[in-house]
């Protein structure tokens, strides 16, 4: 089930990317940065990236999804989705 996770600015969020649309991958989290603030906020390695601050990750490549969230200033509100 897909839940909400908002980190508060400002970056950096201590966390890494792969996929996008430019990979035909999924985007996915491959790495927390422990102490960070994705870790507080309990994201995980494996997490899917459904919405970055509202906008669906389906139609943004690599390089879209780091401008987004490189844009997030005060917060960062990501959209995830989790394999139990
Ligand atoms: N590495 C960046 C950070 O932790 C996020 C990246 C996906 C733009 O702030």
């Amino acid at each position: 089930m897909p839940q909400n996770v908002v980190l508060p600015g400002p970056a950096p969020w201590g966390f890494r990317l792969s996929g996008g649309l430019d990979f035909n991958q999924p985007l996915v989290i491959t790495r927390i940065t422990p102490g960070s603030k994705a870790a507080a906020a309990n994201l995980c390695p494996g997490d899917v990236i459904l919405a970055i601050d509202g906008f669906g990750t389906e139609s943004m490549t690599h390089a879209d999804a780091q401008d987004r969230i490189k844009a997030a200033g005060h917060q960062l509100c990501l959209k995830i989705d989790r394999a139990e």
